[in-house]
This record gives C-alpha cells, structure tokens and sequence, in this order.
C-alpha cells in the first residue's frame, strides 16, 4: 500500500533502538528508509551492513534535528515523507491511517497527535505539563488550532517538503517543530491531527536539553502576537485597578 511513502528518522546514538524499529517499519510496506545520523559514538554504522536496503546519511557532527529532517526530506522522491523517532515512542503501526488521512483529507501534514480524542501518552506528568504548557502558549501566540504542536511524528506531503527544504533560516533545533507549523499555516497548506500511541523510551536518553526548552519560550514569547497579547492583558489589568482605586477611594 505505501509505495510512495518513506520514513526518515533523525538518530543521535540510537542504535539499540533503530535495530529494533527497523524490522518494523518492514512489516509496514514503506518503500524507502532514511536514516539521519549525526555523528553517533555507538556503532550505528554497523547496522550498515544489517540493514543493506536502507539508506544511511552519516553527518560529521551534531548538526540539529530540523536539519536531518530537511535532509531526510530532499534524499526522498516519495509522495509522503514520514518523520518518527527512532526511540520507538512511535508506533509504526499508527502510520497506515496517518497516510490514509493526508490522502482522504487532502493535508500537506498529519500531526501524529497525543492531545486529540483517542491519542494516548504514557509521558511522565512533568513532561506533560511542559508540553501541554509550551502547545497553550504556542496556540496564543501564534493562533495555530493544533493541540499536539510538539510532535515530531509527522507526515509530510511532498508540496510540503518542497517548500520546507527553501526554508534556510528555519530554527534547527526542536522549536524548529513548531516554527515549521507557523510557517506552513502562514503559506495555507493544510495541517490536520490523527490520534497516535505514544510510549515514552526504554533505551538511550532524550535528547531534549534544557537549552532547547529555553529557545521554546523565548520564540513563542517573542512573537508580534504575543507581545500583543502581554501588553493588551496588562492594559486590561491596568485598567480594572484604576477603576476599584477609583470605585474605593470616591464612590
Ligand atoms: N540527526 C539528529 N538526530 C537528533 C538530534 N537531536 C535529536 N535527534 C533524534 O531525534 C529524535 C527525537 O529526539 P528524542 O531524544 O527522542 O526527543 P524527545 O522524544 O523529545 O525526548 C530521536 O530519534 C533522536 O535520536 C540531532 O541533533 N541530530
Ligand atoms: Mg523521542
């Protein structure tokens, strides 16, 4: 059924888990596997010789998830471009509906989301608060109706890596998830969300620093909708005290 779709995985010292998630993304029909190294210390390239019919792009260093995906997205000829982690906290078995709704609904990306009616998280409470925390304030700022904005399982359609690949000035690190969604909102392609499974990892560590959840802030904070926002809701508050000092001290 997938014949024009591939996956591209962006990996960091993922070998454990590519070794198993690999095998099945096979059982799943994709036509081609991408994945997106950037200078891992474990022995990823030895799953070279494991996995002969997928295809490897060794980079020299750390040089930030967006960018893997962009490169995943221009090695590929596929109609759709599936990103997932290689951790496994995405299931390869939700990936046949994630496709068969950008068909039926025409989107140029499916959000694997975590956040809608029948989407599950096994996330820790913190992390939950964090994400449903960073999804609210990016909702304010940037007026983008998504409620899992931070997923990194996507689909893509091809008009959508055509455009992202242009994007040279797009933040790398994980805020670029969601500067990605301002900017295909901002240029009209349709975004929909499908309910996905996600299981948090058993193996290796999240690469999410503290550094990246910072940047989050700052760019959700920084945008012209926000300050809008900030500045509006002072006033607002600004003006009810006026009025009970007032309502106090003379009436
Ligand atoms: N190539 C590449 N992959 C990355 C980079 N940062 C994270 N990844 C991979 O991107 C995916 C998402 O990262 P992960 O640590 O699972 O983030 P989390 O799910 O938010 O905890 C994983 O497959 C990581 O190995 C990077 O700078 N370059
Ligand atoms: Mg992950």
């Amino acid at each position: 059924m997938n014949n024009n779709v591939s996956v591209v995985i962006p990996a960091l010292n993922e070998k454990t888990n590519l070794k198993r998630l690999i095998p099945k993304l096979h059982n799943e029909n994709i036509s081609s596997i991408f994945i997106i190294d950037d200078g891992s210390r474990d022995g990823t390239k030895d799953l070279m010789a494991e996995f002969p019919d997928v295809h490897f792009l060794f980079r020299r260093g750390k040089l930030g998830l967006i960018s893997a995906e962009l490169d995943g997205m221009r090695l590929s000829s596929s109609d759709y471009v599936i990103i997932m982690d290689a951790d496994l906290s995405h299931m390869p078995e939700d990936i046949k509906g994630m496709i068969e709704q950008a068909k039926r609904t025409k989107s140029d990306l499916v959000i694997g989301s975590r956040y809608i009616n029948r989407g599950i998280t096994d996330d820790e409470l913190v992390r939950q608060i964090l994400s449903k925390g960073a999804n609210k304030l990016f909702h304010i700022s940037f007026n983008v109706n998504i409620k899992d904005c931070t997923s990194g399982f996507r689909v893509y359609s091809r008009e959508a890596c055509k455009f992202l690949v242009t994007q040279v000035d797009l933040e790398n690190s994980y805020v670029g998830q969601v500067d990605i969604l301002s900017r295909l909102k901002e240029n009209n392609f349709k975004m929909t969300e499908y309910p996905v499974k996600f299981v948090k990892r058993t193996e290796g560590k999240s690469k999410l620093e503290m550094k990246e959840i910072v940047n989050f802030f700052l760019f959700v904070l920084y945008n012209k909708r926000m300050l809008n926002y900030i500045f509006g809701s002072a006033l607002i508050i600004f003006i009810i005290l006026i009025i009970s000092y007032v309502t106090l001290t003379f009436i």
